[in-house]
């Protein structure tokens, strides 16, 4: 054990890669020691030490596997294990991964690089690594049953091929695979153009993340893995806001962002103050005539979507999926809306029945923000995080995009949180209120009302307590 974490300290802590000189004779023989990471903080990018350069990815939460150049293959090895994983502080999920983490570390290479990736399976169950979007010989596809026999339990299996098509993709079982992804198995790959390439443009910051969802109870720890729809946790690398680190840039600085989704629905992903390009999916590049500015792309199921900025406007700006229910942790369901109750006089008397019983938003949902209810152990509640204005109300698939004048060039520390200049925020108006003019007619001047229709509100209540459609 202790070799292994000094390989890390010097491999991975250190961001250097494994350099060939450090690697001795006997042990190029042998199987590349497994590189394990032990943490859920985004970690420095992984710069080359070996092979043609390129300008390294930063996963978020996560890393880069380091390599071994053997007789010029790149030598990477994954080992797919149950690992803990933290959500987000004050939650753990037992989940299935890659080299101690979930997602896998992200793996990177050049365009044209011959890679070797051997895969130990020390999962309870047999297993397989499909290469999502590559092109590589059939039998390397990772389809268990269809281009190979499945990993059995203890054994180790090796892929090889020649990285052809330089772009954004992703890995992830081809075995048991409802239960293996729901489970966390997947990881990032980014393939590096070999020198210059008319549609991939040479950025300041290339960051990357994956899109995943889990059903777990709160109170318990392992991810439900039949459920086909109904998660309860949208995550960016297995990660829930406010346990998502934030994109931290440079003011001037050419920003690529590339998502994976590994989730079972689609996720519309949204940047606030700025306007970007979708430069390529898991199909390559796209042409230059396809590109149009947007501030949402929806990237769909098994879909990658890799998009591009300039990030010339400074300040704390708001990175998340557009479906609001993406960003709330684990809630329960069948929450009737309370806006508009009042419900001090009934809570008296049901409390006095069940004990714990707690009113939901009577005037909205913010006060969840802000109350933050009594919460069993390891859940996180279901909007919180604080900003410095107060409740950010959020959770799941939501972060900040940073971008400071001072932040150093290959400097993605955290800078804290914006302070804007004076005069250039939203202010509370003291001033008189004038009265709203309004139309005589209810149904507008072309078409009045003919006669109004008698006031009826129903609301239909199914005895198990899920309601209908209202
Ligand atoms: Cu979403």
């Amino acid at each position: 054990m202790a070799s292994r974490r000094d390989f890390f300290r010097n491999a991975g802590i250190a961001g250097a890669a494994v350099a060939a000189a450090s690697v001795s004779r006997v042990a190029l023989a042998a199987l590349p020691e497994p590189v394990i990471m032990d943490k859920a903080e985004t970690q420095p990018p992984l710069v080359p030490a070996n092979g043609r350069p390129y300008n390294p990815v930063v996963t978020l939460n996560g890393w880069t596997l380091p390599w071994r150049m053997n007789k010029g293959v790149k030598e990477f090895h994954l080992v797919a294990e149950p690992v803990i994983r933290e959500i987000a502080p004050g939650m753990k999920a037992h989940l299935w991964g890659y080299n101690g983490q979930s997602p896998g570390p992200t793996i990177e290479v050049v365009e044209g690089d011959r890679v070797r990736i051997f895969v130990t399976n020390r999962l309870p169950e047999h297993t397989t690594i499909h290469w999502h979007g590559q092109r590589i010989p059939n039998g390397m596809d990772g389809v268990g049953g269809l281009n190979q026999p499945q990993i059995p339990v203890g054994k180790t299996y090796v892929y090889e091929f020649v990285a052809r098509r330089p772009g954004t993709f992703m890995y992830h079982p081809h075995a048991d695979e409802m239960t293996q992804m729901a489970m966390g198995m997947m990881g990032f790959w980014v393939t590096h153009p070999k020198g210059a390439h008319p549609l991939i443009e040479a950025v300041d910051r290339d960051f990357c993340f994956l899109l995943n969802a889990y059903d777990i109870d709160p109170g318990s720890f392992t991810p439900k893995v039949n459920t086909m729809l109904d998660f309860n946790l949208w995550t960016w690398n297995s990660r829930a806001f406010p346990g998502i680190d934030s994109l931290n840039v440079r003011l001037g600085d050419k920003v690529r962002i590339r998502i994976g989704n590994l989730t079972m629905t689609n996720h519309p992903i949204h940047l606030h103050g700025h306007e970007f390009l979708v430069t390529g999916t898991d199909g390559g590049p796209t042409p230059l005539s396809t590109r149009w500015y947007e501030v949402t792309t929806d990237v769909a199921v098994g879909q990658m979507r890799q998009i591009e900025l300039l990030a010339d406007e400074e300040g704390d700006w708001a990175f998340h999926c557009h479906k609001s229910h993406h960003t709330m942790n684990a809630m329960g369901h069948g929450v009737p809306t309370m806006i508009g109750v009042d419900h001090r006089e009934v809570v008296k008397t049901i409390t006095s029945l069940i004990p714990d019983y707690m009113v939901m938003g009577e005037r909205g949902m913010a006060d969840m923000g802000e109350m933050e209810m009594p919460l069993p152990d390891n859940t996180l509640p279901m909007m919180t995080g604080t900003g410095p204005y107060g409740p950010v109300e959020m959770g799941g698939m939501f972060t900040v995009f940073k971008v400071r004048r001072d932040q150093k060039p290959g400097d993605y520390k955290d800078p804290g949180w914006y302070k804007q200049p004076p005069g250039t925020q939203a202010y509370e108006w003291t001033g008189p209120l004038a009265q709203p003019a309004r139309f005589k007619s209810e149904g507008g001047q072309s078409m009045p009302a003919a006669g109004k229709p008698a006031a009826a509100e129903v609301k239909v209540r199914k005895p198990d307590g899920h309601s209908g459609h209202h």
